[in-house]
């Protein structure tokens, strides 16, 4: 019992002063959508894994491999699936955010080299507290019909 108590102490402490995006925001299997060269805009996809309990706000996206990077999701409007920006992406906590073909994606417009399959991008998640998250994400083939999957289902 007592080597219980002490140890969730640790964890807490452990949890207070450690770095806040590495013990509690995990992004897992992100991918970079591969597209022939000469097109100029393509997508990336991850899951957001918000492990602490404080609801995280990402407010942008950053990359070299495109001159803007954007947070966008996908609405229905008049029946019709539509692109949109969106200012945010809250994830809140000790839940999973997924961004996938269809739904929320980071979308990056204005390539600025090729996106062979393999390749790794680097992107940055900026949150609405001024922390920054970067990983690597490998580009993959992201098939065209899987854009509307989710919502068929
Ligand atoms: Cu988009």
């Amino acid at each position: 019992m007592k080597k219980t108590v002490s140890m969730l102490i640790a964890m807490a402490l452990t949890i207070v002063s450690g770095p806040v995006l590495a013990g509690t925001f995990g992004v897992h299997a992100p991918m970079v959508r591969m597209v022939p060269p000469g097109q100029t805009v393509s997508a990336a996809f991850m899951i957001l894994h918000n492990h602490g309990m404080k609801e995280r706000t990402v407010i942008a996206a950053h990359s070299d491999v495109a001159d803007a990077v954007e947070l966008h999701n996908h609405i229905m409007e008049d029946g019709m699936m539509k692109m949109r920006r969106v200012d945010a992406i809250v994830v809140p906590g000790h839940a999973e955010v997924v961004l996938k073909p269809g739904g929320l994606h980071i979308m990056l417009i204005g390539l600025t080299r090729s996106l062979e399959v393999g390749k790794k991008v680097t992107i940055e998640l900026e949150f609405a507290d001024g922390e920054r998250l970067s990983f690597e994400a490998p580009v993959q083939m992201v098939s065209k019909e899987h854009d509307h999957s989710t919502h068929d289902h």
